[in-house]
């Protein structure tokens, strides 16, 4: 039985998109950033990086999402986590690049107090917009080629940019100039497992 800690809105909802596409047995824990939850000493016993997501698992947590997208393309290797065809390296330096050059800027852009920043954080939020529409460039340019991150079906790496765009949508950031970006969102969002997974984590 798997555990994965999540809250409503957060990168925690890539893994659960995730682990509905494996069919898996699992169960969700709600752990509510805006009440603070993930500062809590029991949550901190779980995670002490005090972020979600984090998976329980039989052999211990995981934390990180690219592991536990590595972690669920392991246990479940013919859900389409990952495409088969894919090799470890390749679908390494894709999470990679989006667990720490995507998803860093997303904070940026939608909580730059986060980073403690007390003079200009217009100018954060400035930055952090550049920069994320060259990462959206980069994507656009991959989705012009093929419906999606690796060819016809979805996996781990179009999750993540789904989550990107959830999250961003509901920042107010321009997608105007991202045709390909915005298609690939309309069709996972209508996709019955990414439809099954937002329901469950707006139950959270
Ligand atoms: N590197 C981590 C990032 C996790 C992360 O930053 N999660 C955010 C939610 S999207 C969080 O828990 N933020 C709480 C905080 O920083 O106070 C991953 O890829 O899973």
């Amino acid at each position: 039985m798997l555990t994965l800690c999540a809250s409503s809105g957060a990168c925690s909802q890539i893994s659960i998109i995730m682990l509905e596409k494996a069919q898996a047995n699992y169960a969700l824990r709600a752990v509510h950033l805006a009440k603070g939850d993930h500062k809590t000493a029991e949550y901190l016993a779980v995670n002490p990086k005090g972020k979600v997501p984090a998976l329980l698992t039989d052999t211990g947590v995981i934390t990180e999402t690219p592991a536990i997208l590595l972690f669920l393309h392991a246990h479940y290797p013919d859900a389409g986590i990952l495409p088969a065809d894919i090799n470890n390296v390749e679908a390494v330096s894709d999470l990679a690049w989006f667990a720490s050059f995507f998803h860093p800027l997303i904070t940026r852009y939608c909580k730059p107090d986060l980073l403690g920043v007390t003079t200009d954080v217009g100018a954060v939020k400035d930055v952090a917009a550049s920069q994320l529409k060259s990462a959206y460039q980069t994507a656009e340019k991959r989705l012009k080629a093929s419906p999606y991150w690796y060819g016809y079906d979805w996996s781990a790496t179009d999750a993540y940019l789904f989550w990107t765009v959830n999250r961003l949508k509901r920042a107010g950031f321009d997608f105007s100039e991202f045709e390909y970006v915005i298609q690939h969102y309309q069709q996972m969002l209508a996709s019955p497992v990414i439809k099954r997974a937002l329901l469950k984590e707006k139950a959270l």
